[in-house]
């Protein structure tokens, strides 16, 4: 459906074209889409590349945002929430009036707040500190770039030093807030004590090298131009193409309030609204996640957006004053029921998240799913049907969502398969490596006999290359390793570390220092069996309708045969945010077979085989 757009602006079509062919928007492109009125067209783009992304998943978190003050050094024009010490409404919490707003069941605490100049150092640390300590299944995401600078020339302490020991407090990510537009010229009328967009994006920037993902946002509405705002999403890419760092983007629309630069009551429009949305999931082809934030948009616009290009909605909040002060007319808090509703009324799936975007809880059911990872888009970038939802999910993940019964067709991990084959049946699809694949890498300081004895990192993504790994150990090479579970990016502290997808294929890239050796699994496997490697297969529940079951059939067939034949574009997007070429992507995605055939159930039977005898 989605090649079938009717536009009534004809100068969108080039845009569609270039959005089809993953190729990047230049800033023209974003005046084109901002000019437009065919605001249909420009929603239903965003919806196309937000579910080439997301499939149909919007996420929320139950959070409690907490606003440790009021009183803040700066005075900027737009604030209406910042108050001066001793002035009326100005307000300082403990650490404990902030432990007391918060409830076991939150997962993520969003602190930030005003900049006194009298707190110490130890009280920032000791807020996030004592929440980790408290509420371990909250995690916390602390403080914004601007306060971190504030820290550093306050503390007389390194951006590093001030990121590293809030990490070791218990810090996860930051917000996005304090960017407000990158241009002098608004900085100077509007916020002139804050720093602007270097010292901004420097923050990030450190963050993310040391492991903190951040998030970004632009505040719009107010008197910058639109070209400003794309200028601010160009800057924005560019910096996520150089660390990968952001997780999602929130444009946040100015509340008036009293701030005196623009009339109280005159709110930014639904159509500046969703068209913000919109082009920032155009533009920001290399963010994960566009958050369109119900406190600042209002719920009825924040539900609308869903289908405007966003997939999270932030989320329960709990309470919340920066707008509220400004005269934002949202409640102040949203209760998870109101969200789910919200979401599922908007033909999306709700899924509860933490601060990582890692689904906890998934509100939906008749899903099918997706390996978020580059080596099966073919399978499913041209599969659009309105008839199924699609829910991006880790190989692991998607193992126990078969097992519930919450997905009922889609790519499942081959051990998941032997596992659960009672209760599916399997499609004519799989992912298979033809000899190497490039995206099951050992990375490894030894060669493979010398792993004997040594501790080797696996990754809780995969079941399937954790085993394929345990046999190529064992049987071929006779050596025995232990493995062991470790967290992402913590790969310094073992002999050897078994990537997959998307992660090896980064890590390939970018090398990870003193890991000298690296052992394609697949290729391994090839010249040991001489047979194909088969990752995953397609299965649907038996219980499943045969309506539905033919319906996917067809639907995969179809997208399958396109994306064959579309190879050096369908992937690009998705292979640009990992550091390759249009032309590495098809070249890599070349090395897959999509159909299960004779060699690859053979090989399917005799790794059974091996698995299966001691
Ligand atoms: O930095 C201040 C903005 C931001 C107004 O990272 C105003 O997940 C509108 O950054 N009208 C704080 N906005 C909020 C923020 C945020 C919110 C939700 C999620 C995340 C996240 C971050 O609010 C400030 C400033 O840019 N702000 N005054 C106003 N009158």
């Amino acid at each position: 459906m989605w090649s079938k757009i009717n536009f009534n602006d004809i100068a969108l079509i080039p845009i569609w074209q270039k959005l089809q062919r993953g190729e990047r928007l230049s800033l023209e492109d974003g005046l084109i889409l901002y000019k437009t009125n065919d605001l249909i067209s420009l929603g239903k783009m965003a919806q196309y590349v937000q579910r080439q992304k997301n499939g149909d998943a919007v996420y929320f978190v139950l959070n409690q945002k907490i606003e440790h003050t009021n009183v803040c050094v700066l005075s900027c024009k737009f604030c209406d929430f910042a108050k001066k010490k001793g002035e009326a409404g100005a307000y300082e919490m403990s650490t404990n009036d902030i432990l007391s707003k918060i409830t076991p069941e939150i997962k993520e605490v969003h602190i930030t707040g005003g900049m006194p100049h009298d707190w110490q150092w130890e009280r920032y640390l000791e807020i996030v500190s004592s929440i980790h300590q408290k509420f371990p299944d909250a995690d916390v995401k602390a403080y914004t770039a601007i306060e971190i600078d504030f820290f550093h020339k306050k503390f007389k302490m390194s951006i590093e030093e001030v990121l590293r020991q809030l990490k070791e407090a218990g810090l996860k990510t930051m917000p996005g807030g304090g960017a407000e537009v990158f241009s002098e010229r608004v900085r100077r009328l509007l916020f002139n004590q804050k720093v602007g967009e270097k010292v901004w994006l420097d923050v990030h920037k450190t963050a993310h090298r040391m492991g903190i993902p951040t998030n970004a946002t632009m505040l719009y509405g107010h008197i910058e131009t639109i070209e400003e705002r794309l200028i601010h999403l160009i800057k924005l890419r560019e910096a996520q193409d150089e660390t990968s760092g952001f997780l999602t983007f929130i444009p946040l629309a100015f509340q008036p309030g009293e701030t005196g630069i623009k009339p109280r009551n005159e709110y930014t429009s639904a159509i500046d609204d969703l068209k913000t949305i919109a082009i920032s999931r155009l533009m920001l082809d290399n963010f994960p996640h566009i958050k369109a934030y119900w406190v600042m948009l209002t719920e009825e616009v924040a539900a609308v957006a869903l289908n405007f290009g966003a997939d999270d909605m932030d989320g329960t909040v709990g309470e919340e004053h920066i707008a509220h002060d400004a005269g934002a007319l949202s409640p102040m808090k949203l209760a998870k029921e109101n969200l789910i509703k919200i979401i599922k009324d908007a033909g999306k799936i709700p899924v509860e998240r933490d601060v990582f975007y890692n689904p906890l809880k998934i509100h939906g059911e008749n899903l099918i799913g997706k390996i978020p990872y580059l080596n099966s888009v073919p399978i499913y970038h041209y599969l659009n049907s309105e008839d199924f939802k699609i829910l991006p999910v880790t190989p692991r993940r998607l193992g126990v969502l078969f097992k519930q019964g919450t997905v009922v067709a889609g790519l499942i991990s081959l051990i998941d398969y032997f596992e659960q084959e009672e209760n599916l049946e399997l499609m004519k699809w799989c992912i298979a490596a033809r000899d190497q694949v490039q995206s099951v890498v050992l990375f490894s300081k030894y060669e493979w006999k010398n792993l004997a004895g040594k501790t080797i990192g696996v990754i809780d993504d995969t079941s399937t290359s954790v085993k394929l790994l345990e046999v190529i150990l064992k049987k071929k090479y006779g050596v025995t390793a232990s493995l062991e579970r470790m967290k992402p990016n913590n790969y310094q502290n073992y002999s050897a570390v078994i990537l997959i997808g998307d992660e090896a294929l980064k890590n390939l890239k970018q090398s990870i220092s003193g890991f000298e050796f690296r052992y394609d699994l697949a290729t391994e496997w090839f010249d040991w069996q001489k047979l194909p490697f088969v990752f995953a297969v397609f299965a649907v529940s038996k219980g499943l309708s045969q309506d539905l079951k033919n319906l996917i059939q067809h639907s995969i067939k179809e997208s399958l045969t396109k994306g064959k034949n579309n190879l050096e574009v369908i992937g690009s997007n998705h292979g640009r945010t990992l550091g390759y070429t249009s032309k590495e992507t098809k070249e890599y995605l070349e090395g897959f077979n999509y159909v299960l055939g004779e060699r690859e159930r053979e090989a399917i039977e005799v790794f059974r085989n091996i698995v299966g005898s001691k």
